[in-house]
């Protein structure tokens, strides 16, 4: 196997045995095969839409099939035939479509591959068509190929996220289509890959603003609440993963039940929507971020359900933890959309003995409740209360060098705001940093699905200091670990923002030369110190 789409990746360059998160050699091939797959239906998709055929369940299974891709999803080998047999059919289909419509195809394996009959034949395929058998001579290429393929992962799971919830534009999977198509070709030169890095970033754009249409479309706007981070007597479910869809059928499915619902991860900023936390037994926010599940899932006395990345292998409590959506681990019990076999086992477990107060962590300062105080805030940066905003971002990950973005906030002055989203706040999201007038420091926008919000308030501040997002006193600074955060940060790139602080190591995938582009293109840097950073941005 190798696979080095992720920050974790072993030594710093790729896995070749086993995946440092615990990705088996042959899930590994047959991701690699379903990512073949999907591209043989993209360059059918492609040349389709080009006479102006869309399919809305192509769409759709195009964001599942490669959102199941992407690391922390899908351990379960036997979960892979299915997709990759589909990705076939409706790759025929569309072959179909393209031709009636008058659309030439080219002559390309991936047209033509027909996938064995079993799960060792397909091992077998999906070993041919891995990265070291496809990669481009050119390394330069390569690296921009890969970054094109993890920034549409990033985007598939975005769409789906938001398709779930009923929005969806043709637009973004058709980007897709291209994307995965492209990869296939040999003759596209650096620049062309640099115009699809950005497009990639532009079509993630596209997928967020989608996504928060859905979510508070379906939910409400965040609002600022109060979530204890203790717990209550009784018995227990927890949440983990992003799907908030599935947290509201949950929700639904134990009213009345006598079971409390805590949150776990990314989904703590659930409790800030309106819609759910009306719900009087979504009681609180159990544990951290997603590396330290191991540790916390086996202490705690209910069930477990996991919407989407990030599982890991499930040790002492792999009884208790149930899979819903692309989700899978083997072993672990994989359930639809009815939760009773969740809701059994939650009421079979003892739940907690006694209550135990935690304090409380605010969340619920997502683009419609920041924007709903920009007077104030203006008022305070022109007034020099506040000197300066920092967003400390993106995903955790178990390495030690993540201890730079605690330190970060504990060093950010007395002066500064904090904005927060993804699991990275978990580094310190209980911190009591106190307020500005009124306005707290550290705000939580949300999940990593949420950055589309902060995007939004910062182009509004720009919009009121009438200046550039560039010119504003904005430091992002962002820690990285999937292929989510590749898209966000094509996304931003896209978007002209420079100067992003990244961290806590760069992606294996970038090769000296596109990294050198990067840095000249956009002064992104890798994290210092944080003493260091904090003087370079404050002087
Ligand atoms: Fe974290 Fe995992 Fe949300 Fe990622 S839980 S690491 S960027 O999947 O999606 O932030
Ligand atoms: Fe390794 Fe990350 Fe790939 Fe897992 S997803 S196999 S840790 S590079």
């Amino acid at each position: 196997m190798f696979c080095y789409q992720c920050e974790q990746t072993a030594k710093g360059s790729g896995c070749t045995q086993i995946g440092v998160c615990g990705k088996q050699p042959d899930v590994a091939a047959l991701q690699d095969l379903l990512i073949f797959a999907c591209q043989g239906l993209s360059v059918a998709a492609h040349a389709a839409a080009d006479k102006g055929v869309a399919d809305a369940e192509t769409d759709r299974f195009i964001y599942e099939a490669v959102f199941s891709t992407l690391t922390n999803v899908n351990f379960d080998a036997v979960r892979f035939p299915a997709l990759i047999e589909r990705a076939v059919a409706l790759r025929e289909r569309m072959k179909d479509r393209a031709a009636s419509a008058g659309a030439a195809l080219p002559a390309c394996e991936s047209l033509s591959f027909a996938p064995a009959a079993d799960l060792a034949g397909l091992v077998k395929q999906g070993e041919a068509h891995g990265i070291p058998a496809l990669a481009d001579a050119n390394p330069d290429i390569q690296s921009l190929k890969q970054t094109v393929i993890y920034g549409i992962k990033g985007v598939a799971a975005y769409a789906d996220h938001a398709a779930i919830l009923g929005q969806q534009d043709h637009a973004v999977a058709a980007f897709i289509y291209e994307g995965l198509a492209s990869a296939l070709r040999q003759d596209l030169d650096l620049a062309a890959w640099i115009d699809l890095a950005m497009r990639c970033g532009k079509a993630n754009l596209r997928a967020m603003e989608l996504l928060d249409a859905a979510n508070t479309g379906v939910y409400g706007h965040p609002v600022p609440t109060s979530v204890p981070i203790g717990h209550r007597k009784g018995k227990c479910i927890l949440v983990s993963g992003h799907d908030l869809k599935d947290l509201e059928e949950l929700l639904k499915q134990t009213e009345g039940r006598g079971i409390d619902i805590y949150t776990h991860g990314e989904m703590l900023p659930t409790h800030g929507y309106p819609k759910l936390k009306a719900y009087k037994h979504f009681y609180g926010h159990y544990g951290t971020a997603w590396q330290n599940q191991q540790r916390e899932f086996a202490a705690f006395p209910g069930a477990i359900l996991m919407t989407t990345n990030c599982i890991q292998k499930p040790t002492t409590y792999l009884a208790n933890i149930f899979t819903t959506g692309l989700v899978g681990w083997p072993g672990a019990v994989h359930v639809g959309k009815d939760f009773s076999a969740v809701i059994a086992r939650a009421l079979s477990l003892p739940g907690f003995a006694e209550d135990e107060d935690r304090g409380a962590v605010m969340v619920g300062f997502a683009r419609n409740a920041v924007l709903g105080v920009a007077p104030a805030v203006i008022d305070a940066v022109k007034a020099g209360k506040i000197r300066h905003f920092f967003l400390v971002g993106g995903c955790d990950g178990a390495k030690p060098g993540r201890n730079y973005y605690t330190e970060f906030v504990e060093k950010a002055p007395a002066d500064t705001v904090v904005l927060t989203l993804a699991c990275g706040k978990f580094r310190f999201f209980d911190k009591q940093l106190g307020d500005i007038g009124g306005i707290p420091r550290l705000l939580d926008v949300g999940q990593c699905n949420d950055a589309y919000s902060a995007i939004q308030i910062a182009v509004a501040l720009a919009g009121a200091f009438n200046c550039s997002v560039n010119e504003l006193p904005l430091s992002l600074i962002l820690s990285w670990y999937e292929q989510k955060a590749v898209a966000i940060l094509l996304t931003l790139l896209s978007l002209g923002i420079k100067n992003i602080r990244l961290g806590p190591s760069l992606p294996a995938f970038l090769s000296p030369a596109v990294l050198d582009f990067l840095v000249k293109t956009f002064d992104i840097k890798p994290i210092s110190t944080p003493d260091e950073d904090l003087k370079a941005i404050l002087g």
